[in-house]
């Protein structure tokens, strides 16, 4: 032990996207990539976030931060990829299409086609990521009467929706993000139960399930908001699968993302969230 063998943890159940990195250079909309330079770009501005992210003690680790685009469905995968890595309770990847790219923008047939196939391989490697994979291969380990436990358990949670946080300021990508993440439609709306601003909002996914997203109040319009807000986050937060924190690539200013992180790592060591 010692100062400098400090192993940095990660905040439990925190995921932070890096989104809108398409807006950091040229785009080539016929491959869904970004142009030569504007990898480097991205490459050089996503390092300065994770560091900026990461640094000090009461911060996230760098395991848990990932970039994409919402808008372009770019690096979706890496994301789920980054969700299944964090959740709290087993892997709870929903079984639906991994998305590679968004029709709004052209694209050639083969590249399309190219796309089709990587997306099927992709799906196949979440699916054995997915908690039923993982389920089947622990019911192999034990014997009859605690395999039926089990069965019943998990038959009364996956009935119940995945509940999924979502934090950051207002038009990072937020709402473009869930869509392009899960494939999923927007069903209905309700606020959160004794608050205003916490919104549940339903969305219903390509195998027929459902995903809560629990949309927060975003931060970082005034100090006297941001205190009023933490009511509803420390509401809200301890009842989420996973908490989805998104950032925009393409600001200088993470200032009120810091404090926010800074705040999920002290509450998650105070057991409040
Ligand atoms: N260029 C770019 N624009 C995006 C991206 N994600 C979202 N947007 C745009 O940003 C605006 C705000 O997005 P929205 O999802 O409503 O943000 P929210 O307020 O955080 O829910 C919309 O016009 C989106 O089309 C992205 O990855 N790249
Ligand atoms: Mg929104």
């Amino acid at each position: 032990m010692g100062l400098f063998n400090l192993k940095k943890t990660k905040i439990p159940r925190v995921v932070i996207g890096i989104n809108q990195v398409d807006n950091l250079g040229p785009w080539d909309d016929r491959l869904n990539l970004p142009a030569e330079s504007t990898e480097r770009s991205i490459k050089k501005r996503t390092d300065a976030i994770i560091e900026l992210l990461s640094k000090g003690s009461h911060s996230a680790a760098k395991e848990q931060i990932e970039h994409y685009s919402a808008l372009r469905a770019y690096r979706m995968y890496q994301m789920l990829a980054k969700i299944a890595q964090n959740c709290k309770e087993g892997i709870i990847i929903p079984d639906n299409p991994v998305k590679l790219w968004d029709d709004q923008f052209e694209m050639p047939d083969e590249v399309r086609e190219f796309y089709q196939e990587k997306a099927a391989e992709l799906d196949k490697k979440l699916a054995g990521m997915g908690i039923d994979s993982l389920l089947g291969k622990l019911m192999e380990k034990l014997d009859s009467a605690d395999q039926k436990k089990l069965k019943e358990k998990w038959a009364v949670k996956k009935d119940t929706p995945i509940r999924v946080g979502i934090l950051g300021k207002a038009g990072v990508g937020k709402t473009t993000t869930v869509n392009n993440l899960f494939n999923a439609k927007f069903k209905t709306s309700r606020n959160a139960v004794g608050t205003t601003e916490a919104q549940y909002k339903d969305f219903e996914l390509p195998d027929g399930g459902i995903i809560t997203i629990v949309d927060m109040p975003g931060y970082g319009r005034s100090m006297d908001e941001d205190e009023g807000y933490k009511k509803i986050y420390l509401q809200e937060l301890p009842k989420c699968d996973i908490i989805l924190l998104v950032v925009q690539a393409d600001t200088r200013d993470l200032t009120d993302d810091q404090i926010m992180i800074e705040n999920l790592y002290e509450w998650s060591k105070e057991g409040r969230i």
